[in-house]
């Protein structure tokens, strides 16, 4: 493995200049109520990148009534969809000439492949934005067909004000996986991305007003998700929650709209992705799709295939191929174009990934390769693989979000499918075969919200994505995702003079 033992980040060439590290409330910069800011670090080199302002209640305040007053009388929800999709166009096209600086930020902020910012997170956040501008005006209501001579008809019309909370494992992709189905309805917003990752969302806020967004309609607070979240959670004047990160926090914001104003909610919360490999595949691919779907993002994504489960058949030869395989994954600097993932995003993240790994060993299960820490600078851990891994063991049931594998035997394809069931989870699966009836069979089988066949993370804006189970409910993505910021309103009108 390469490692680039904490390079200052000063001095690197890729490092841009921080711009903006104030809270965007009404269209201007702000300090927070308070004054009180809050570091973000560098996980690379652990030092402090910037400081930010921490927005607290005040701030969310102030956020909620701009947003309020540009839902109640601003432009936004009363232009035609077609005006609203051509203003976020130009704004798709202002992420995509900002591909270079943003994708930096992720980097410094997140410890994210700097190159994979630049061809994947980035345009494909523009993409997304694009999808939405072009669905701005193609959603309608329809016509009732009314059992008495009424003429009745739905409308449908922007829920209101709605919060963001997002995490820090894909700032870019998040951000705007929220915000475009919410400005394609009409919705106003605040979005409070994780403390971890505040810079680019505060980047993409100067953009918005660049591009024309109108004041107020979209609002970032920075700041701690104690703070700064619950008070967007527990708001009364908030009419949706739109939640992405741990089920522990989803657990709490669903309670905060419960006991404050019914706000409401939709959750993406964590999993524990199988990827399945049957009998028939062929063993090279299957093998590099699994230490991807696990490796990718240095294991820090929701869906990531943590859990493998080999049929018996190919069980040893797979494992030997993924053991050697590994070796190539080179950890090290995000900025390395040669190496394939970076640090875990903060210290209380390697830290866990860590006690996971000891947990592992004590457990049992055999690693074969990885298990440590690299170096003594910046949060990179070594990509670890565990084999003959006991199904309900913690390695195979909690969501580690780490480079940390669980590989699992099955025997038949109905012992296959009850083993990837078996989790409190259901946000994707991965399914690896050439036999058509597998991949029926299988696919129908598995309580999850993304079945991927022969591929893995294989995400399109057209794609619904979200959770069975305890991975929450509601969807991103596609047109479902805007439907979650639309009421239905139903509109009925006597036909001929009847007394009703
Ligand atoms: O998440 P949190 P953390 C999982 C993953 C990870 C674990 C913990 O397993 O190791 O969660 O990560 C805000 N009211 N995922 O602690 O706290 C917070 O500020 C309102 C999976 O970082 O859930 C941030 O903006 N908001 C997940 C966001 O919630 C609160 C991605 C997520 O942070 C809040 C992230 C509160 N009381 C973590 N407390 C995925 N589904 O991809 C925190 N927040």
């Amino acid at each position: 493995h390469t490692h680039s033992n904490g390079k200052n980040s000063d001095s690197h060439p890729n490092i841009p200049q921080i711009k903006f590290t104030k809270l965007f409330i009404n269209g201007e910069f702000v300090d927070s109520v308070s004054g009180k800011t809050f570091d973000t670090i560098d996980p690379r080199t652990e030092q402090v990148i910037a400081t930010v302002a921490a927005g607290d209640k005040e701030d969310v305040d102030l956020a909620v009534k701009a947003a309020r007053q540009a839902f109640d009388h601003g432009p936004w929800p009363r232009m035609s969809g077609a005006e609203r999709g051509r203003i976020m166009t130009k704004l798709a096209g202002l992420i995509d000439e900002h591909k270079e600086e943003v994708a930096a930020l992720d980097t410094i902020d997140a410890g994210k492949l700097f190159v994979l910012g630049k061809i994947m997170d980035i345009p494909g956040a523009a993409n997304t934005l694009r999808y939405y501008a072009g669905a701005a005006d193609k959603f309608h209501g329809e016509v009732l067909k009314m059992s008495k001579p009424l003429h009745g008809y739905t409308l449908l019309e922007p829920i209101g004000v709605v919060g963001h909370i997002i995490p820090w494992n894909f700032p870019t992709t998040m951000f705007w996986l929220k915000v475009s189905p919410a400005l394609a309805a009409g919705c106003t917003m605040i979005v409070k991305p994780a403390e971890q990752t505040p810079l680019s969302a505060l980047f993409y806020a100067h953009l918005a007003k660049l591009a024309g967004i109108p004041d107020g309609v979209l609002n970032v607070v920075t700041g701690y998700g104690s703070t700064a979240g619950s008070s967007i959670a527990n708001h009364m004047d908030v009419d949706k929650l739109s939640f992405t990160g741990s089920t522990k926090v989803g657990r709490l914001v669903m309670q905060a709209a419960s006991a404050s104003n019914l706000k409401q909610v939709s959750l993406e919360l964590g999993g524990k992705s199988p990827l399945l490999i049957f009998n028939d595949a062929d063993l090279e691919k299957a093998a590099d799709l699994a230490l991807l779907a696990i490796f990718y993002n240095k294991g820090e994504i929701c869906v990531a295939g943590s859990r493998v489960l080999v049929q018996e058949g190919i069980y040893d030869e797979f494992v030997k191929k993924i053991t050697e395989k590994a070796k190539s994954w080179a950890v090290g600097d995000p900025f390395d174009p040669n190496v394939k993932y970076g640090p875990q995003v903060d210290k209380k993240q390697m830290d866990k990934i860590l006690k996971y790994i000891e947990h592992g060993k004590r457990e049992g299960a055999t690693l074969v390769t990885g298990g440590k820490r690299i170096g003594n600078v910046g949060y990179y851990i070594e990509p670890t693989i565990f084999t003959n891994v006991k199904e309900d063991s913690l390695i195979a049931q909690d969501e580690i979000f780490g480079p940390v594998l669980s590989v699992i035997k099955f025997k038949t394809i109905e012992d296959g499918i009850r083993s990837a069931n078996n989790t409190k989870y259901g946000l994707a699966a991965g399914i690896v075969t050439n036999s058509l009836d597998i991949a029926n069979t299988v696919s129908r089988s598995i309580r999850a919200g993304t079945i991927w066949i022969n591929c893995y993370f294989a995400f399109d804006p057209s794609c619904p994505f979200g959770g069975y189970k305890e991975s929450g409910f509601g969807r991103d993505s596609g047109m479902h995702a805007i439907n979650k910021y639309l009421q239905t309103k139903s509109v009925v009108i006597p036909l001929v003079n009847t007394p009703w």
